[in-house]
């Protein structure tokens, strides 16, 4: 409700009904979308979507998985400290920023650079108008296009953080060993629900993981199965091959998608029906009662997942915002304005 506060000043100005009616409608508890709004840059960077769309094609043609790994940081950035750009801060020689964090170090470099050459195109254009969290908003959206996604519209008028600690990482991002509890309950404290974490999680319908999420599942489950028996047995013998036990390779990756692995598509839950999710966390959604309905719902229609899809992500963009006066528009992405 706080975060409501802070319109009713602007309540006094011209702009009051523009942006009073998205404030109480869209302002939960937890997520301070307060005065997120379309065409925010209409008059201060009319072309901004364009050019970040333009810079994010080229990122696209050159190092096409740079839009999964854009993806998975975005995600990263609304969970900690909210969508506020935070994650892209790099750490100086007295504090370790939130890309640091240990968790941290799998999140994919080119796509940091994505959202880094996006913001660099704005800047020359419009220096200073444009922030860090809303140029990770847009540019986000376009990769989920480029991946043959659907293109949808996004609010903006976020601000960028003043902060990014490595230390507020852990416990704000969801492990792939961890309980369905713990991950429901997370996604519940962005004011994420179930259907929210089943239809965010299909983002794995793209991109690729380390052996070492997943090497548990197929080399040393539990005291009676070495392979989980909840995953397909020939897929499980694949992945070993891939992700061979003795001497694990840091830079061997594996399909999140086994099926179509570079398609923005729903095949994600019909692999989970099968047995052939990659992470615990995957595998799971498919077989507890609180989210198999869910994945039963997006398996059997493209459409369903893509319009989910959208909602979705579109509400985990406005986790935690900062809005108004609060944070800064940083001129380089990586660092605070000083
Ligand atoms: C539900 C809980 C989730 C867990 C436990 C989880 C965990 C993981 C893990 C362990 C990886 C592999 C990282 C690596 O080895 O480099 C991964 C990859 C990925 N995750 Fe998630 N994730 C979850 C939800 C999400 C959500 C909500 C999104 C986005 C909306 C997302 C997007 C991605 C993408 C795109 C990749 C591939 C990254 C790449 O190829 O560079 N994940 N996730
Ligand atoms: C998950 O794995 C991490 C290390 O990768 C460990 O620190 C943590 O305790 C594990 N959590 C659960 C719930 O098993
Ligand atoms: C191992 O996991 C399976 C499937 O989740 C479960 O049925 C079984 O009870 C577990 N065994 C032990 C010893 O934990
Ligand atoms: C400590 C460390 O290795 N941090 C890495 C975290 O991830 C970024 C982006 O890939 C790397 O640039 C850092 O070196
Ligand atoms: C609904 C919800 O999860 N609310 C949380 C919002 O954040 C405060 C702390 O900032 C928590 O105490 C609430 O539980």
């Amino acid at each position: 409700m706080a975060k409501v506060l802070f319109c009713v000043p602007l309540a006094l100005t011209i702009f009051s009904f523009f942006c009073l009616i998205p404030c109480f409608a869209l302002a939960s508890e937890n997520n301070s979308n307060g005065c997120l709004r379309y065409g925010f840059y209409d008059e201060s960077c009319p072309d901004a979507e364009r050019i970040i769309f333009n810079a994010v094609a080229d990122k696209f043609s050159e190092a096409p998985e740079s839009t999964a790994g854009a993806l998975r940081i975005f995600f990263h950035d609304c969970f900690v400290e909210g969508c506020d750009a935070s994650v892209l801060i790099v750490s100086s020689s007295t504090t370790k920023a939130e890309r640091d964090a240990e968790i941290n170090l799998s999140l994919s470099a080119n796509g940091f650079d994505l959202f880094f050459r996006a913001k660099e195109a704005v800047e020359s254009q419009c220096p200073k108008k444009v922030s860090c969290a809303d140029v990770m908003t847009i540019a986000t959206r376009d990769c989920v296009y480029m991946l043959g996604g659907p293109r949808f519209e996004v609010q903006t008028g976020r601000r960028d953080g003043l902060t990014s600690e490595a230390s507020t990482v852990l416990a704000n991002i969801p492990q792939p060993n961890q309980t369905l509890s713990q991950i429901i309950s997370l996604f519940k404290s962005k004011g994420l629900s179930v259907l929210d974490m089943v239809v965010l999680s299909g983002a794995h319908t793209i991109g690729a993981s380390h052996c070492k999420e997943f090497m548990n599942r197929i080399y040393s489950y539990n005291a009676s199965f070495e392979i989980d028996p909840t995953m397909d047995q020939k897929y499980a013998k694949k992945l070993r091959e891939t992700c061979p036990e003795r001497k694990l390779d840091p830079t061997v990756l594996a399909f999140n998608d086994v099926t179509t692995p570079l398609d923005f598509d729903n095949a994600y839950y019909s692999n989970l029906q099968k047995g052939l999710g990659l992470l615990g966390t995957d595998q799971i959604l498919a077989l507890d009662p609180r989210s198999r309905a869910y994945v039963d719902l997006m398996a059997k229609d493209n459409q369903v997942f893509v319009s989910h899809f959208i909602k979705s992500v579109v509400k985990l963009g406005t986790v935690g915002v900062k809005t108004g006066e609060e944070g800064e528009i940083r001129h380089y992405c990586g660092s605070f304005n000083t």
